[in-house]
């Protein structure tokens, strides 16, 4: 849906330049739609999404990559509407007939049409292509309109940690279990030796600005400033860092966020979350922070712990809405 860049933001009449440029953090459904929003608003092939890996995982031998896919069916226009994940007409014979079989993964489940990505990904990586490559191979053919990378090439994935020391990967923990087990802390395995994938470093600097979508702080967004190298290129960007609340009223707006808050200690708020992520000015990572309007009582608290913020409509209900909501983030930017 095309949508007018509208005058609210002081990059309307910029975004027809073709030199402005933004990258999004991004993971999960909420962080793919608010993707799809700022390539509306910025145009086509100005957008940068560095997608989490976290989410990873490898059943039945082949590696499925969850947030990359979310992004790449989104934005291609090909998205199960109701599930936010995998692919709309989906069926899933294949997952009954492995199940029928016993397969120990038919717990996850991929349909049939989805079952191709993981297919060629998995062909292509054992080929020795990186994880990058693959993306942009598999993203040629949905035409997304933004150039997606991976956070890292490096295999990583979240595991949760419990109480008693048992660990289980994160989509164990999400998806079989619902995100009910209690979780001592969340550990990126493989986090310490992972490499910046190939641009995310280089777009983190020269993005005029850099938005963090409104994805689960702790499961999304944090493993991609987990990778060595990328909070501190975040902190030491020129440009404005602008960060949109997952929580609005005190609840997460999809998914289990405030399971995750909790593991870590943060208040499942808009304001605990924005300063749990930190002013830059004070050694954190954010210059703005959009709250709903539910929330905004937390701007003058915001605005004292150094994060410029305000309170708007933060319901991705639509392309229009969600392309209010960049305007606003990118207003918030100046
Ligand atoms: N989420 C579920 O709750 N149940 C599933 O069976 C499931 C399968 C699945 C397959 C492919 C894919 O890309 C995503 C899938 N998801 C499923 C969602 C996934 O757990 C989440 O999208 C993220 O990993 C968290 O944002």
């Amino acid at each position: 849906m095309a949508v007018d860049a509208g005058t609210r933001s002081p990059y309307a009449g910029r975004c027809q330049d073709d030199r402005v440029q933004a990258v999004v953090l991004a993971g999960g459904v909420g962080g793919a739609r608010f993707a799809a929003g700022v390539r509306d608003v910025i145009g086509r092939d100005r957008v940068t999404v560095i997608g989490n890996t976290g989410d990873d995982i490898v059943l039945h031998g082949l590696r499925i990559c969850p947030d990359l896919d979310t992004v790449m069916y989104t934005l291609g226009g090909v998205a199960s509407a109701e599930r936010g994940w995998g692919r709309a007409g989906e069926t899933f014979r294949t997952r009954a007939e492995l199940a029928a079989y016993g397969s120990p993964d038919s717990w996850f489940a991929l349909g049939d049409l989805d079952l191709a990505t993981h297919l060629l990904r998995t062909q292509l990586l054992a080929a020795g292509q990186p994880l990058s490559a693959v993306t942009d191979r598999l993203c040629a053919r949905f035409a997304p309109g933004v150039r997606l990378l991976p956070m890292t090439d490096d295999p990583v994935h979240t595991e949760v940690v419990g109480p008693d020391g048992r660990a289980m990967h994160f989509q164990d923990w999400w998806v079989r279990h619902g995100a009910r087990p209690p979780v001592a802390r969340f550990d990126l395995v493989g986090g310490e030796q992972a490499r910046p994938g190939p641009g995310v470093l280089a777009a983190i600097e020269t993005a005029d600005v850099l938005l963090f979508a409104p994805s689960n702080p702790v499961v999304s967004i944090g493993p991609i400033l987990a990778v060595p190298g990328v909070a501190a290129a975040v902190r030491a960007r020129r440009g404005p860092v602008v960060g949109v609340s997952p929580i609005i009223g005190g609840q997460p707006v999809r998914g289990m966020a405030d399971a995750c808050l909790k593991a870590i200690g943060v208040d499942c708020d808009a304001a605990a979350v924005g300063r749990h992520y930190g002013a830059r000015t004070s050694g954190g990572l954010l210059d703005g922070w959009l709250v709903d309007e539910a929330d905004a009582d937390a701007v003058p608290a915001l605005a004292d712990a150094g994060v410029k913020a305000a309170a708007v409509p933060l319901y991705l209900r639509d392309a229009p809405t969600t392309a209010a909501l960049v305007r606003d983030a990118l207003a918030l930017a100046t």
